[in-house]
C-alpha cells in the first residue's frame, strides 16, 4: 500500500450466478478504474448475503464465481486487496462495537430493510435488520476515504458516516468519515421487462437483467425485448425510462456522451437502437466471460490471491481494532 493515496473500499454480495450489468455499471467497472490512482480494497460480502436465504453449496460456489469475476472485470489482485468478507473476522468484530452506537430508529428507516423484509416476510431476521452495521464495520475498519457504489447504497453510506462521527465524538477523532464515490451516469441502471425498478441480481424475472456472464445470443435477445414507449425518436427525454436507461447503458459502455449517442441513432428507430445496444454491450462481454471461465478452471491461483488478500485485509484492519477496543474500554489482551 502506499501512503500517499486515499484509500477506497467497496464490496458486492456473491448472490445469484453473476453481477449484472447494474453492478458492473454501477460499481464493479469503476472499482477497475479507481485502481491506479487509489489504494483499493475489495471484497466478497459472503456475511452479508446470509441475511437472506442461501443454499449452502450453491453460495460457496457463487462466491467463488463472484471472486473470479471481479478479477475478470479488470481488478487486478496483486494492485488491489481482493478478498472473501468471511476470511477477515475483525469485520464481524468491529460490527458489534458499532451496533452499541447505532440506534434502533435510524436502522428502522433503512429502505433496503422495509423492501427486503416485505419481500422475505417468512424470514425477517435480525441479521437483515442490522446489515448496515456490518456495512459500516466493512469500511470504518480501513478507514476508507471514498466508497464506490450505485445510488441505491447512498442510505447506508450515510449511516456509516454517522455512525463514525457518533464514534469520534464520543471518543476523539479517530473514525475517517467516508465520503460516497457515485457515478454520474449509470448509477440506477434500471430492469429490461420494468424500466421504474433498478435492475437487480435477485430478480425473479431472468429478462429484466443482462447478466455479466450471459452469452451473445441471451444479450441481444433481452435487449431486443427490452420495454420502450410508444414513441419512436432515440432522445433522452422525462418519462422515457425505458429508452433512458438504454441511451444510458450504450452511452457508458462505448464512453459516448449522451448527446453523442442521440446523434448516432438520430432518424432510427428503437428497433435498430436496441439491437446496436444488444451488440455493443455482447461485445464487451464477451471477453470478461472468457476470463472468467479460465480462472474458474484454475482453482489453486484463485486461492493463492484469496488467501494472501485476507491475510493483507486482516493485517490492516486488526490494528484499528485494537484501537477500538481500547477506546472504548477493554482490557488489553496482551
Ligand atoms: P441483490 O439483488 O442481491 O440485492 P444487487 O444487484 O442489488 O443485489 P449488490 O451486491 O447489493 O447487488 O450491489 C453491488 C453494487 O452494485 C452496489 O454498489 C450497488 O449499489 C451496485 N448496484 C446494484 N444494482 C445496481 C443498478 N441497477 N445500477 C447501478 N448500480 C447498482
Ligand atoms: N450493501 C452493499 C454491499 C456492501 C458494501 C459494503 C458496499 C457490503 N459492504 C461496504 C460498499 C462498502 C450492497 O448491498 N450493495
Amino acid at each position: 500500500m502506499n501512503n500517499e493515496k486515499k484509500l477506497i473500499f467497496s464490496g458486492i454480495q456473491p448472490t445469484g450466478n453473476s453481477f449484472t450489468l447494474g453492478n458492473y455499471i454501477g460499481a464493479v467497472r469503476n472499482w477497475g478504474t479507481l485502481q491506479n490512482d487509489y489504494n483499493c480494497v475489495y471484497s466478497i460480502v459472503d456475511l452479508h448475503s446470509i441475511t437472506v436465504k442461501q443454499v449452502p453449496a450453491e453460495l460457496r460456489k457463487n462466491s467463488l464465481s463472484a471472486y473470479a469475476l471481479l478479477i475478470a472485470c479488470g481488478i487486478d489482485p496483486q494492485r488491489s486487496v481482493v478478498f472473501f468478507q468471511s476470511h477477515n473476522k475483525c469485520h464481524a468484530e468491529l460490527s458489534w462495537v458499532l451496533s452499541c452506537y447505532t440506534q434502533f430508529g435510524e436502522l428502522s428507516r433503512m429502505t433496503q430493510f422495509k423492501d427486503k423484509s416485505a419481500k422475505h416476510t417468512d424470514n425477517v431476521n435480525a441479521g437483515l435488520f442490522t446489515y448496515p452495521v456490518l456495512m459500516a464495520a466493512d469500511i470504518l475498519a480501513y478507514n476508507a476515504d471514498l466508497v464506490p457504489i450505485g445510488v441505491d447504497q447512498k442510505q447506508h453510506l450515510e449511516l456509516a458516516r454517522n455512525i463514525a462521527q457518533r464514534f469520534n465524538h464520543t471518543h476523539g477523532e479517530f473514525f475517517t468519515v467516508p465520503e460516497a464515490y457515485i457515478p454520474k451516469v449509470g448509477q440506477k441502471i434500471k430492469s429490461l421487462t420494468d424500466p421504474t425498478k433498478k435492475m437487480s441480481k435477485s430478480d425473479e424475472n431472468q429478462n429484466g437483467s443482462v447478466y455479466v456472464l450471459d452469452d451473445k445470443d441471451t444479450v441481444i435477445r433481452k435487449f431486443k425485448k427490452a420495454v420502450t414507449d410508444s414513441g419512436s425518436e432515440v432522445k433522452y427525454a422525462d418519462g422515457k425510462d425505458g429508452i433512458n436507461n438504454l441511451i444510458t447503458i450504450y452511452s457508458v459502455i462505448t464512453g459516448k456522451s449522451i448527446q453523442e449517442t442521440e446523434r448516432e441513432f438520430d432518424g432510427k428507430g428503437y428497433g435498430e437502437f436496441k439491437l446496436a445496444v444488444g451488440e455493443t454491450v455482447a461485445d464487451h462481454l464477451a471477453p470478461i466471460r472468457e476470463k472468467h471461465s479460465s480462472l474458474m478452471e484454475d482453482k489453486q491461483y484463485l486461492k493463492e490471491c484469496y488467501t494472501e488478500g485476507a491475510a493483507r485485509a486482516m493485517s490492516i484492519t486488526q490494528k484499528t481494532l485494537t484501537k477500538v477496543y481500547r477506546k472504548v474500554g477493554f482490557v488489553d489482551a496482551r
